[in-house]
């Protein structure tokens, strides 16, 4: 009865087949290797394949791997009669052979294969219900610090055994931040950005993740799924950047010498520094255990501080975490002499100066640290030459190197010039001074001007930055070429803006008045301006300048009526040939510096195309255009107030509205006409 059922049914299914398909060689046909694909977990009792057997064959035999599953009907008929299954076996290798009417075989046996087709009939499933794992605070986002991992029978070349990883939660999470990830592929769990930065055991020590794994990778809704736990401490990072480093110069020590250390989390790391600010020279260097060296002596003068980076790498060169920050000091010691600003230093002294009287004051250098014992300097005379009449003529202040008169006033008939080896020292080094102190007239003559009122002086407001104006001239009787003599023209009075400005011919002492700053009518139309002529060195007690010495001017600034000025020298309209008369083709527009109103004509119109509003500058057509008598075409136009000016106008017209032929054109010079 089974049978017949059987055969009942494999005879619908033949039928079914042959008007689907109408091809009976596929699924009938003589005994030869065939291969069949099938769908596990189908319907049993289905048909697989219709043997004919050639005389004098005729019955089947079917051996191999039919797991009681495969069967031949006598007749030939290969059929299934329980449902497949990949995960038991996924290639089934089965022989068929031909037989004649005593069982011998005749035909065969031919080889024939049944592959199963997977359908996702397994879930996956995490290897472990809990996870536990650490990290270190500070870790690279991205780097797997642990993995979960579920498996799925279906085939991993199907959807159906692609698995999909993903956080479902996060515990504690603070304002909506994830701080871990998870690769949807491997399951591999690393920090986020966020997380590498937050991340703090200190905080909070300890996370946990719930994560689901899903099989057709996660992307049908008919997908199985699976969840599992995850614990994880967060651990303190001890790549950190140490403390800055204080490192003397010029140290004798045998180098490198060890100023510092920086460690990676876990042995095994590569080091190295990185010098971003690209220095000639980088004494650092670090060792595979983290260890910093200095590799040469270092010089505070050169360089007084470092920064630079310490990194660590993994076994592939890629970097474990941020570089850390390593700075270095340079502290100083004296270990530079101090230096003095010139060869020789050179004073003058007045003949009849007082005692106690400043003459000068020598400033040495020192490059070692400034306000620290090694660059504090304290000065010295050593030698006076000549000593006449005396030795000890003068004194230098210790610290602050200021010479002055000592004993007496000096006289030039004694000597004219002193030499002085002064001793400069810091708390190591004394360096030798060279001053030279010139003895020179006293200075009592006031310098005296040729003439006190140098009268009217006009000029127009936009006369020239640098012009020389005026030439003033004071006399003083004092010895020639010293500073008793020499003459400093100061403007003391009418001049507040800094527009004028003295210099003085060192030979003549005239002094020459020259413009530095613009004129301004409208500010500063008339201005008394008072000279003073004074000497760099101060006169003797008792003489004072006076009114010799100051002389006066009165300047006065004209306006300068500036002409209008178009906003453009050139002005370009474009205008189709068949426009009605009374169009406006353009316009132009100028402005008077001094506000005043404009008047605007035409000039050049030779074929009497245009005219101009008056106030406007607006530009209008007045007779039928005609781009072949005249393209551009060019008119001047003028705008009038005092002055008058001159644009000059481009009229382009085109043959007509469709065609846009533009050329450009060049400006041209506009010259002012003054009337
Ligand atoms: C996950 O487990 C499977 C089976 O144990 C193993 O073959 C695979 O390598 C594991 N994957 C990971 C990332 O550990
Ligand atoms: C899985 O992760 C990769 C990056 O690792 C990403 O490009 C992809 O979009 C993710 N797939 C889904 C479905 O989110
Ligand atoms: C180091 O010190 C010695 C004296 O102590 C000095 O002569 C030398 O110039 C110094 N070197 C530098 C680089 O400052
Ligand atoms: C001072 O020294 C200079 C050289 O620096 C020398 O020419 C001059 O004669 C010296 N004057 C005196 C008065 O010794
Ligand atoms: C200078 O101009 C003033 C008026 O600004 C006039 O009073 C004076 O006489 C003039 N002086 C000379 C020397 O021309
Ligand atoms: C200023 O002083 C000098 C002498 O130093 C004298 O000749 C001159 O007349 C004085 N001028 C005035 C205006 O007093
Ligand atoms: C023409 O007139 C208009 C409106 O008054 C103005 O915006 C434009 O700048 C003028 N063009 C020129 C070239 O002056
Ligand atoms: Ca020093």
């Amino acid at each position: 009865m089974i049978l017949q059922a059987h055969l009942h049914s494999l005879c619908l299914l033949m039928l079914y087949l042959a008007t689907g398909y109408g091809q009976e060689g596929k699924f009938s046909g003589p005994l030869k290797p065939m291969t069949f694909s099938i769908y596990e977990g189908q319907e049993p009792s289905q048909i697989i394949f219709q043997f004919k057997a050639n005389p004098p064959a005729v019955t089947f035999e079917l051996t191999g791997e039919t797991d009681n599953i495969f069967v031949i009907e006598r007749e030939g008929l290969l059929y299934y009669n329980r449902a497949l299954d990949r995960e038991t076996r996924s290639t089934h290798n089965l022989q068929v052979a031909a037989l004649d009417a005593n069982g011998i075989i005749v035909e065969g046996p031919v080889p024939i294969t049944i592959k199963v087709k997977d359908i996702n009939d397994n879930r996956p499933t995490f290897l472990q219900s809990k996870y536990e794992g650490s990290v270190r605070q500070n870790s690279r986002p991205g780097k797997p610090f642990l993995y979960v991992n579920a498996t799925d029978l279906d085939d991993p070349a199907t959807p159906n055994g692609q698995l999909y990883y993903q956080i479902v939660i996060q515990l504690p999470m603070i304002n909506n931040v994830m701080y871990f990830q998870i690769n949807n592929k491997t399951g591999a769990i690393s920090l986020t950005r966020e997380g590498s930065q937050e991340l703090n055991p200190a905080k909070n020590p300890s996370y946990n993740l719930v994560i689901s794994v899903k099989d057709m990778g996660g992307q049908s809704e008919n997908s199985f799924s699976d969840t599992t736990s995850v614990d994880i401490i967060v651990t303190e990072n001890i790549w950190k950047a140490p403390k800055p480093v204080e490192m003397v110069e010029n140290s004798t020590d045998p180098h490198p010498i060890k100023i510092t250390q920086v460690r990676w989390n876990d042995p095994g790391a590569q080091y190295s520094l990185v010098d971003k600010e690209k220095l000639p020279r980088f004494p650092f260097s670090i060792d595979q255990e983290g260890d910093i060296y200095v590799t040469q002596p270092l010089d505070r003068e050169e360089k007084d501080a470092y920064v630079f980076y310490a990194v660590a790498k993994d076994e592939y060169g890629k970097p474990l975490s941020y570089p850390l920050e390593i700075h270095v000091k340079v502290k100083d010691i004296n270990d530079n002499p101090p230096t003095c600003p010139s060869p020789v230093t050179v004073f003058e002294v007045q003949e009849n100066e007082r005692l106690g009287n400043s003459i000068g004051t020598l400033t040495a250098h020192d490059r070692d640290e400034e306000n620290t014992a090694n660059s504090f300097l304290n000065y010295r005379i050593v030698e006076q030459t000549p000593k006449l009449p005396m030795d000890g003529l003068f004194l230098i202040q210790t610290y602050a190197g200021m010479l002055q008169l000592a004993k007496q006033s000096l006289k030039k008939q004694d000597t004219p010039q002193y030499n002085l080896t002064i001793e400069v020292s810091d708390k190591d080094f004394k360096t030798l001074c060279f001053v030279q102190i010139n003895v020179i007239d006293i200075n009592d003559q006031i310098p005296i001007f040729e003439k006190s009122d140098y009268g009217n002086l006009t000029l127009a407001e936009d006369t020239n930055i640098g012009s020389t104006i005026l030439t003033i001239q004071a006399t003083d009787a004092d010895e020639p070429f010293t500073g008793s003599s020499k003459i400093l023209y100061h403007i003391i009075k009418g001049d507040s803006e800094g527009r004028l400005g003295v210099d003085t011919d060192p030979h003549t002492n005239t002094g020459y008045v020259i413009i530095k700053k613009p004129l301004d009518f409208e500010t500063a139309a008339v201005s008394n301006i008072v000279f003073k002529a004074e000497n760099p060195e101060p006169l003797v007690f008792g003489v004072k300048y006076n009114a010799s010495s100051f002389a006066k001017f009165t300047l006065i600034v004209t306006d300068v009526n500036e002409a209008p000025q178009f906003s453009q020298h050139v002005f370009q309209a474009k205008v189709s040939e068949d426009v009605a008369i009374g169009t406006k083709v353009g316009n132009v527009t100028a402005k008077d510096p001094e506000g005043l109103d404009i008047s605007y004509s035409l000039r050049g119109d030779t074929r009497g195309w245009l005219k101009i509003d008056h106030v406007t500058g607006e530009i209008f057509s007045v007779a039928p255009l005609d781009r072949e008598a005249g393209s551009p075409y060019r008119v001047q136009v003028v705008a009038t107030e005092v002055g008058i000016i001159l644009a000059v106008v481009f009229i382009r017209i085109k043959k007509d509205k469709g065609k846009d032929n533009v050329e450009s054109a060049q400006a041209s010079e506009v010259k002012p006409l003054r009337s």
